[in-house]
């Protein structure tokens, strides 16, 4: 089953949007697989923004994922990487639809809430970083049926 790394980023934290957040994903029928709060050490945040190396927002990046306590979640279902996505919205708040996630609470690039991993092959190299393997819980969930087919 497809397994994605979602980050409720420290704005999110200190804007106390983690429940609006989770209720998202939950609603939508997405299931939690893993989750913990956690200030990221500065070594993790340039591993995990590694493709944005050099780039001229990448020390500022990282200095706001490192500042401040994180919520990172892993979370599984049918497609949900592309999901997430979709349900966190564009990059830039300024171009984020209404009723993404950005879309709905953030108005700066800088500071757009959550992250969410881009592919599948991001997801499990995000939650490799993130989570040890043993912090994920498979576990069944008596109303899957009822979401999917
Ligand atoms: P996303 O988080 O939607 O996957 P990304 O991977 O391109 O976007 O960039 C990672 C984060 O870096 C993004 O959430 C916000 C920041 N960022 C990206 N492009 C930026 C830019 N042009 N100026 C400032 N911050 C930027
Ligand atoms: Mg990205």
């Amino acid at each position: 089953m497809e397994r994605t790394f979602l980050a409720i980023k420290p704005d999110g934290v200190q804007r106390g949007l983690v429940g609006e957040v989770i209720q998202r994903f939950e609603r939508k029928g997405y299931k939690l697989v893993g989750m913990k709060m956690m200030q990221v050490p500065r070594e993790t945040a340039e591993n995990h923004y590694g493709e944005h190396k050099g780039k001229p927002f990448f020390d500022g990046l990282v200095d706001y994922i490192t500042s401040a306590p994180i919520v990172a979640m892993a979370w599984e279902g049918n497609n949900v990487v592309a999901a997430a996505r979709q349900i966190v919205g564009a990059t830039n708040p300024q171009n984020a639809a209404p009723g993404t996630i950005r879309g709905d609470f953030a108005v700066d690039i800088g500071r757009n809430i959550i992250h969410g991993s881009d592919s599948v092959e991001s997801g499990i190299r995000e939650l490799g970083i993130f989570f040890k393997p043993e912090e994920l819980t498979g576990w069944e969930r008596n109303v899957d049926r009822w979401i999917q087919e």
